[in-house]
C-alpha cells in the first residue's frame, strides 16, 4: 500500500469538508487496490488498462466528477483536485487518463456541445465505458495553437477534416476525439445551432469563449495566424479517414497511450460541431480545468516520493546511524515539506476560487507552474536520498521524476505560464 504521508504540520486537512477527505479517503483507497500493485509493470512495458480503469473510476463517480448531471457526481473543484493528487500519487498516467476524460473530453462537450451531442456522449463518458481524446497539439503547433494547421471545410451538409495532431493522450484508445480545427469564416457554418460567445476571458468567467476570427495569415511579429476560427469537432473514431498510431520511445508517462492522429478526409455530419465553441478561448477553457487538476495531481506524485523517502531514510543505516539522523537530510526534508505544503496551499486556494467561479487564467497558470516546478524538484531531491536504489522501478521515486518532466511540459510549458503570468503582472504581451 501506499507510503505514510508526511505529517500535516501546518494541520491543512481542517482546510477540508468530511465530503472532500471522503472523496480523497475513497480515491486513496482505489489506487491501493487498482493501481500501486501493478504500476512499475506497466510503466516498464509501457502500458496501462486503460478500459478497465476507465471503467472502474467511473463507478467510483471520478471522470468529469466535477460537472453536474448525465451520470458525472457534481462534486467541487476542489474535490477533483484532491482526486487528481490521489491519483498522480499512484502515476501521473492515472491522472492523465482521468483528467484527459473529465476535463479535456466531458468538460467541453458539456459546456459547449448541443443537447444532442451530451446525451450521446456524456453518459457513456462518465460510466468510463467511452474513452475520449483531445487534439489541440500538432506537429508544428504545440505552445503556439493558434497556429494551427488542421482545417475544417464545409462538404455538403456537414465538414471535411484533414490534418496531423500529435502527442494526443488516450488517442489510440478513444472512441471520440475531440478535434479543434480551423474552419474559414468565409464559408458557411452547416451546424451552428448555439451563439458563438465572444469577449476575452475576465477573472471568474474561466475562459469565455472568443472569436478569433480577425486572425488572418502572418501577423506583422511573424506568428503564423491561418485563415479561420478555431472550432471544437467531436469525431467518432471510427470514421473513414481517421487514423492514430502509438507514440514509441517515451521515457516518460510511460503508463499512459499517446498517439499521433492524422486526420484524411474525414468527412463528418453537421452535427460533430460543438455549436458554442468558438475561437482559441475554447479549447483554452478546457485546458484551465484540466490544468487546476494537474496543480494537485503533481503533488501527489510528489507526496508519494516524500513519503517513500521517509520511510527509507529512517530504516536505512550509513556511519552507525539512520539516514534520516543527519542533519543535511533533515534540511532536505525540512525544505521538500515547507515547499509541498505552500504548493498545495495555493493549489486549494485555487480550486476554491473556480468553486466561487473567481479563478482567473494566470491564477490557473501560477498553480500549474509552481506545483509542477515544486513536485519535480521534491522528486529528484527524493531520488538523492534514496542513493543508488532511488534509480530503480523497486521504489516508485524515479518514475515519478520522469513522469513530472512530462507534466512540466504538458497542458502549458512552465515557460508559457511564466509568460502568461507576466503578461497578466506587465500588460505585455511577450507571445507576440
Ligand atoms: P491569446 O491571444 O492570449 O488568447 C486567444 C483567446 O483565448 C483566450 N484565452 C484564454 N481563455 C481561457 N483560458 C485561458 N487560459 C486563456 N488564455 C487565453 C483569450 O482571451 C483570447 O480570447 P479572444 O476572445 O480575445 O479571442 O492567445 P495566444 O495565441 O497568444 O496564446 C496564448 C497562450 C500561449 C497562453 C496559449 O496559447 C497557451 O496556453 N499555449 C499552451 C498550449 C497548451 O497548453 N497546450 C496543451 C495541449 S493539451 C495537453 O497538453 C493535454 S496533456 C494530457 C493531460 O492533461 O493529462
Ligand atoms: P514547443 O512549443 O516546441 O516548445 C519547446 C520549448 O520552447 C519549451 O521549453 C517551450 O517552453 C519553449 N518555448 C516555446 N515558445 C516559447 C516562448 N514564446 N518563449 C520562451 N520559450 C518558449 N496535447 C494535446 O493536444 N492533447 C493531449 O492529450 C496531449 N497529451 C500529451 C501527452 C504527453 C505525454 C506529452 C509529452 C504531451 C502531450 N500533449 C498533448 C502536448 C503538449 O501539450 C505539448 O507538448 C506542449 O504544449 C508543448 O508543445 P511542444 O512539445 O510542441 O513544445
Amino acid at each position: 500500500s501506499h507510503p505514510a504521508p508526511p505529517p500535516d504540520l501546518l494541520a491543512t486537512d481542517r482546510l477540508l469538508s468530511v465530503e472532500e477527505r471522503e472523496i480523497r479517503a475513497t480515491t486513496r483507497a482505489l489506487v491501493d487496490e487498482l493501481v500501486r500493485p501493478h504500476i512499475a509493470g506497466w510503466w516498464d512495458d509501457g502500458e496501462l488498462p486503460a478500459r478497465e480503469l476507465a471503467k472502474r473510476f467511473g463507478k467510483a463517480g471520478l471522470l468529469g466528477m466535477h460537472l453536474s448531471g448525465y451520470g458525472c457526481a457534481g462534486a467541487s473543484a476542489t474535490a477533483y483536485g484532491l482526486a487528481c493528487l490521489e491519483l498522480e500519487a499512484g502515476d501521473s498516467g492515472i491522472r492523465s487518463l482521468v483528467s484527459v476524460q473529465g476535463s479535456l473530453v466531458m468538460y467541453p462537450i458539456w459546456r459547449y456541445g448541443s443537447d444532442e451531442q451530451k446525451d450521446r456522449w456524456l453518459p457513456g463518458l462518465a460510466a468510463g465505458n467511452l474513452l475520449g481524446c483531445f487534439g489541440l497539439t500538432e506537429p508544428d503547433s504545440g505552445s503556439d495553437p493558434g497556429s494551427m494547421r488542421t482545417t475544417a471545410v464545409p462538404d455538403g451538409d456537414g465538414y471535411r477534416l484533414d490534418g496531423v495532431k500529435l502527442w494526443i493522450t488516450n488517442g489510440t484508445l478513444a472512441d471520440v476525439a475531440v478535434v479543434w480545427a480551423r474552419l474559414d469564416d468565409a464559408a458557411p457554418v452547416a451546424a451552428a445551432d448555439g451563439p458563438a460567445r465572444t469577449g476575452r476571458p475576465a477573472a471568474g468567467t474561466d475562459g469565455t469563449a472568443g472569436t478569433d476570427g480577425t486572425d488572418g495569415t502572418d501577423g506583422p511579429t511573424g506568428r503564423a495566424r491561418r485563415r479561420g476560427t478555431v472550432r471544437g469537432f467531436l469525431v467518432p473514431t471510427d470514421t473513414p479517414g481517421f487514423s492514430a498510431r502509438e507514440v514509441t520511445g517515451k521515457l516518460s508517462l510511460r503508463a499512459s497511450a499517446t498517439a499521433e492522429i492524422v486526420l484524411d478526409g474525414v468527412r463528418l455530419p453537421a452535427s460533430a460541431l460543438l455549436p458554442g465553441a468558438s475561437g482559441l478561448g475554447a479549447p483554452l477553457s478546457c485546458l484551465n480545468q484540466a490544468r487546476t487538476g494537474i496543480a494537485f495531481g503533481a503533488l501527489g506524485a510528489a507526496r508519494d516520493c516524500l513519503g517513500t523517502a521517509l520511510d527509507y531514510a529512517a530504516t536505512r543505516t550509513q556511519f552507525g546511524r539512520p539516514l534520516a539522523g543527519f542533519q543535511l537530510t533533515q534540511a532536505k526534508f525540512a525544505d521538500m515539506a515547507t515547499a509541498w505544503t505552500s504548493a498545495y496551499l495555493m493549489a486549494l486556494h485555487l480550486a476554491r476560487s473556480a468553486d466561487e467561479h473567481t479563478a482567473a487564467p494566470a491564477a490557473v497558470s501560477m498553480a500549474k507552474l509552481h506545483s509542477s516546478r515544486t513536485a519535480l524538484e521534491i522528486a529528484r531531491t527524493c531520488r538523492t536520498v534514496l542513493g543508488a536504489n532511488g534509480i530503480t522501478s523497486d521504489y516508485p521515486v524515479m518514475r515519478h521524476a520522469a513522469n513530472l518532466e512530462t507534466v512540466l511540459t504538458y497542458e502549458g510549458t512552465a515557460e508559457v505560464h511564466q509568460l502568461s503570468i507576466g503578461r497578466a503582472l506587465t500588460g505585455l504581451d511577450a507571445f507576440s
